[in-house]
């Protein structure tokens, strides 16, 4: 089977909000219950089309990543370059520590985004006297009240903000 009937019948999906319907391709089945999800319970959606939501989960950062691409997203970080869409979304998270696309894993004080953009290149929110690294083990970011932080990356207190683009 060659790739590209799947690439078109995901963008179907998107611009149908997912029709649930028998395609007969197991993989088809899959994007549709992931598309579901990501539309149930609480999205909200910035000006630049991308939409943001929080995965509930323990075990840190990397469950988080992999939370947000079971419902058809990835870790928060691309749509946050626009600094009236940052302000909107996460008013409506405020309820809720979570992790963001942003670390320091490569090299320690150096913040870059899941996309590999420095956070030094745009806009940055974070707390005051942070990123501290805290304990010397501080090398994810999570956001609460609007303000960033640096945290263990390993953690069961933090759930995670997962964004998706906007349909094309
Ligand atoms: C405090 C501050 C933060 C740190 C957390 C760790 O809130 O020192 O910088 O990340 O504790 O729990
Ligand atoms: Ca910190």
């Amino acid at each position: 089977m060659s790739v590209q009937p799947q690439i078109k019948y995901l963008s179907i999906f998107q611009n149908f909000k997912c029709i649930p319907r028998r395609i007969g391709i197991i993989k088809i089945t899959a994007v549709c219950a992931a598309e579901a999800q990501w539309l149930s319970g609480r999205v909200r959606t910035g000006k630049n089309g991308y939409s943001y939501k929080v995965v509930r989960h323990s075990g840190g950062y990397y469950n988080g990543k992999r939370a947000c691409a079971a419902i058809g997203g990835q870790i928060a970080h691309t749509g946050f370059a626009d600094k009236s869409t940052y302000w909107s979304v996460m008013t409506d998270f405020y309820d809720v520590e979570v992790y963001i696309g942003l670390t320091d894993l490569n090299r320690e004080g150096t913040f870059v985004w899941e996309n590999g953009v420095p956070a030094s290149r745009g806009f940055t929110y974070w707390g005051w006297y942070e990123p501290n690294n805290y304990g010397g083990r501080e090398d994810c970011v999570t956001v609460w009240d609007d303000d960033w932080n640096d945290v263990p990356c390993v953690s069961n207190r933090y759930h995670t903000l997962c964004e998706r683009a906007p349909a094309s």
